[in-house]
């Protein structure tokens, strides 16, 4: 008899993992990272100790060839320094919920007996949470503590943790007003060590959405880019107002190095959100991406790239600017791709403009989609040109940026109220043409929830601090706004299963790049692994097996 369940929606995602092991492995435990092995965050050094990468020898990590521990010590002198030195881990939980910290540590004999796991929900200051008391010389491996009933602790882009070593007094409330050594017979010394390894935030993903924005903002040589710009204030009271996870931003000021400007534009009305800056290339203005989930990588393409194979004797402009960035519970990055491209209708702009987005169109479908195909992934921008309005020398860039071999859909935001999809002049007495795009993915384009284009004098009531002028203060373009439901947020079914000639097949509907594991039993007890990290390539796996015992009971989980 064979039996096959789909387990409930997987419960816990690793927001960040540290395992300390070089990347790519060297076979060296001497040599180490401190860049996390999965997701995303920083570890560092608190107060005055040190650290280096040794073997592990007997930590849970599963690596078996190259595998180091994070190695602490220079420890302050006895009766000095109280849970002032130690690690720290800073790991954004925005997105997730139900926030556990595991980790293997190891003490010497003469290192602290005691330390003290403390968070903070603020970057800033640490509060004394869990008291870790160690034995000498022994991996205690699997540690773990939940913050879920901890005010605070998620959804919080300022989320950090830290081992600090502790007084035995403050530890356990008696004893010793002073470090204790992990063993009774050895005094406690500055040159012992505290080992870590496989150090892990778990989290629920609570994404059941998310939205994106594609904002040209006029910053074209303004000489200022602080936040006391009227300019720049107007511009940030409408994305506070519209609160989009993710934004593209066209026209960054080059001028006095102002895109440096950026970080307290992010500060001051897109708090907790990470940032980041495509290269210098006309020379006149830069592309950035702002967004609540962590960019982990970023890349200028194509910049000021020749164009000549693409039928114009001359160079791409600006930059194909990409972010990569991990959305909670998605199974695969989101690679969000933000352009501008060549401005103006006359004949030689308009035939830059059209070689612009043919390398694009190049550059997706023999660059990108031959490694990123199950990933999603969209294009914004000011494509300065419309796709419903051509002008005399254009040879259809939309067209071009939209056809098969990209895999990127046409959409066509409108403002609610006027239900006009032009997005240029807000500053002209009269909108004119449509310049600005956003184009997502298949995947995406069919979980769109809702989309428009931003007019701050179109919303009513009005929605203080914006004010109704914000819009046309901000930029002569307006802003598109696109919203998508959680592609990967759906049950799964299980479609079928058949057995002949003593092997099962099952079959399960699946999202392209979802990941999925199945385990065996015979007794509903015990699981085997059958299969792990099977990442579907289309609408559907069929997974056979051998099915030769009496009685096989199968059960598979979506992994996260
Ligand atoms: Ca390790
Ligand atoms: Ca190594």
């Amino acid at each position: 008899m064979t039996l096959v369940v789909p387990l409930a929606r997987a419960a816990a995602a690793t927001i960040a993992q540290w395992d300390f092991n070089s990347v790519p492995p060297d076979a060296n435990a001497n040599t180490g990272t401190l860049s996390p092995a999965i997701g995303f965050g920083e570890a560092a050094l608190v107060g005055g100790v040190t650290g280096s990468f040794t073997a592990s020898n007997g930590s849970s990590d599963p690596n078996a060839t190259d595998t180091s521990n994070w190695r602490i010590t220079t420890w302050p002198a006895q009766d000095t320094q109280n849970k002032q030195n130690g690690v720290r881990f800073d790991v954004g939980t925005v997105g997730f919920r139900n926030i556990r910290v595991r980790w293997d540590q190891r003490n010497s004999n003469t290192a602290s007996k005691y330390a003290r796991l403390q968070y903070t929900t603020n970057g800033t200051a640490f509060v004394d949470f869990h008291v870790i008391v160690m034995t000498n010389e022994t991996w205690i491996n699997g540690q773990s503590v939940s913050f879920a009933s901890v005010p605070g602790v998620e959804d919080n882009p300022r989320f950090a943790i830290q081992f600090v070593t502790e007084f035995e007094r403050t530890a356990l409330d008696s004893g010793t007003n002073g470090y204790v050594p992990s063993s009774p017979t050895s005094a406690y010394g500055l040159n012992g060590t505290l080992r870590f390894d496989m150090v892990s935030v778990t989290g629920e993903p609570t994404v059941t959405g998310f939205s994106l924005v594609s904002y040209n903002v006029l910053g074209r040589d303004q000489p200022d880019w602080t936040t006391n710009s009227a300019q720049v204030r107007a511009i940030g009271r409408q994305l506070a107002h519209l609160k989009p996870d993710i934004v593209g931003f066209q026209e960054i000021p080059e001028t006095n190095a102002n895109y440096l400007q950026m970080t307290g534009f992010v500060a001051a009305y897109l708090p907790g959100y990470y940032l980041a800056t495509g290269q210098r290339t006309d020379g006149g203005e830069r592309s950035s991406v702002a967004s609540r989930f962590p960019i982990v990588r970023s890349k200028s393409w194509l910049a000021r790239s020749n164009l000549t194979a693409f039928g114009y004797a001359g160079v791409f402009t600006r930059d194909l600017f990409e972010a990569e960035i991990l959305v909670p519970g998605f199974p695969q990055p989101f690679h969000f791709f933000n352009t501008h491209l060549k401005a103006h209708p006359d004949e030689d702009s308009s035939i830059r403009r059209a070689a612009e987005a043919r390398t694009i169109s190049n550059f997706f479908f023999t660059a990108y989609l031959t490694t990123n195909s199950l990933r999603p992934y969209v294009l914004v921008g000011d494509m300065n040109e419309d796709i419903f309005r051509p002008r005399t020398y254009e040879q259809g860039a939309i067209q071009t940026l939209t056809s098969s071999p990209t895999g990127l859909r046409l959409t066509s935001p409108r403002n609610p109220l006027t239900n006009d999809e032009r997005t240029w002049s807000i500053q002209n007495a009269n909108l004119t043409i449509r310049f600005d795009y956003i184009l997502p993915c298949a995947l995406l384009f069919s979980n769109i929830t809702g989309s428009q284009v931003f007019r701050s004098d179109m919303v009513f009531p009005t929605a203080p601090p914006m004010l109704s002028s914000d819009s046309a203060t901000a930029a002569d373009h307006l802003p598109v706004v696109m919203s998508f439901r959680n592609p990967y947020d759906v049950p799964f079914n299980i479609r079928s299963l058949t057995i002949s000639n003593q092997v099962a097949t099952v079959r399960w509907t699946t999202i392209p790049g979802d990941r999925y594991r199945v385990e065996s039993s015979a007794d509903l007890i015990a699981w085997q692994s059958t299969a792990t990290n099977l990442i579907a390539l289309t609408g559907e796996i069929s997974l056979q097996t051998q099915a030769n015992t009496a009685r096989q009971f199968f059960r598979i989980a979506r992994e996260r």
